[in-house]
């Protein structure tokens, strides 16, 4: 008898697409799991509130307030989520045994060791982000840009720092790290001085890089944004600066689809980037009317996103990461149901007869594209996803819900 899968391969391979070989290109692709959504971006090192513009909002009980429970919800989630992938840590993780605090200028590679271990154990990668936000050297919500230089020598001691431990990452883990810089740095009203502040920035980014690593194992990104809360009216780090300045010292862009205006989508951005830069890292997330950090869900910018990487053949050039934080609904679902619809919009677009589409194009038939664009929304993709769990050993649908919801924390 036919299963619903035999009757999927058929159906896409009446358009010359391979479901088998779309699955099996999937199984390779690793994204970044985002730690930051387990406890609300609080992290190890601080007690003080979560600053720098960034919110999350929400109280749904059970939120992860110690290393082992916050590796233990990651497990949970990892074993949800087909394929293997990589961990995504902040600076504010470290963890500190026997009490012994190490503030952010002075983090050691010791201070993760726990996080290697259990990087090592799972046979994954982990990226890094240095923390400049929630700390009380953020004066004025400045860090690398601000005037005072003594802020500015800390943030930057912080910097070299993360490049130290992103290279202990990579070397222990043998998987290159991707160490994101996002300072939240900016003006709640209009600025006497633009050019300042950013001149700073470009300075101090200098003064970080000149520290020694391995490129081939640490790639460095710099993230944009247009704007954060209580830092309407300018942000140092915006987009012409972050991506001039990536271009011109050879390091990565990162672009996070909550960092532009509403109506601007990164999908329309990466064929850009990828004309001019040989790697570029995102971060996926779904802006609601601001930059909310809601979970990602299977929507259209999220299958756009992940249509231009497949298409443009840059599953290996473009370093994919999740940055949300939702503390309204059970924190591992949360994972759970954003890692799994990247997924999901990377198969969707993995399904697509990518070279028939483009020759509409060329040849002026928009007519048919529209066609066939609709028409594939009808494919039976779902049944592909289902098979894509199984062979890989995780529950489809929304059975793995049951030993998540079984597991919450009182
Ligand atoms: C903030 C940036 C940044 C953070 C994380 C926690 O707007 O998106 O990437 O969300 O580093
Ligand atoms: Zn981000």
């Amino acid at each position: 008898m036919m299963t619903r899968y035999d009757y999927a391969k058929e159906k896409y391979a009446q358009i010359g697409v391979d479901t088998d070989k779309a699955m099996e290109i999937l199984k390779n692709v690793n994204i970044s799991m985002h730690c930051w959504q387990g406890d609300d971006v609080t992290g190890f090192d601080h007690d003080g509130p979560l600053t720098g513009g960034i919110q999350a909002t929400g109280n749904y009980p059970g939120k992860a307030t110690t290393p082992e429970e916050l590796m233990s919800d990651m497990d949970l989630a990892l074993k949800m989520i087909p394929g293997k992938h990589k961990i995504n840590l902040h600076a504010s993780y470290a963890i500190f045994e026997d009490g012994k605090f190490a503030d952010r200028d002075s983090l050691k590679p010791e201070h993760f060791k726990r996080w290697v271990d259990y990087a090592k154990e799972r046979g994954i990668g982990i990226d890094f982000n240095p923390t400049y936000f929630s700390h009380p050297m953020v004066k004025d919500g400045l860090t690398l840009s601000s005037p005072d230089d003594d802020v500015r020598s800390f943030w930057i001691n912080h910097g070299k720092a993360c490049i130290k431990i992103a290279e202990y990452f990579a070397e222990e883990t043998g998987y290159p790290c991707v160490m994101n810089i996002w300072i939240p740095d900016g003006y709640k009203d209009i600025p006497a001085d633009r050019l300042g502040p950013r001149r700073r920035f470009m300075e101090s980014l200098d003064e970080i890089l000149s520290v020694e690593y391995d490129k081939s194992k640490v790639y460095v990104a710099l993230e944009s944004k247009v704007f954060g809360i209580g830092l309407e009216s300018y942000t140092v780090g915006s987009a012409e600066f972050t991506m001039n300045y990536a271009a011109s010292r050879g390091i990565l862009s990162l672009m996070d689809n909550g960092h532009y205006h509403p109506t601007e989508v990164v999908s329309d951005k990466i064929s850009s980037l990828l004309l001019f830069s040989d790697k570029l890292a995102l971060h996926v997330t779904r802006p609601v009317r601001w930059d909310s950090d809601h979970v990602v869900l299977f929507d259209d910018e999220t299958k756009e996103i992940a249509k231009e990487i497949v298409r443009n053949n840059a599953l290996d050039r473009v370093f994919i990461a999740l940055d949300y934080f939702d503390a309204s609904i059970n924190r591992v679902a949360a994972w759970v149901i954003g890692m799994r619809n990247l997924q999901k919009a990377l198969l969707f677009a993995l399904l697509q007869p990518a070279e028939t589409m483009r020759k509409f194009q060329e040849n002026g038939n928009m007519t048919e594209l529209m066609i066939m664009q609709e028409e594939l929304k009808f494919y039976p993709f779902s049944d592909v996803w289902e098979e894509f769990c199984k062979v890989n050993g995780v529950p489809s649908g929304d059975e793995w819900y049951k030993e998540i919801k079984s597991a919450e924390r009182s």
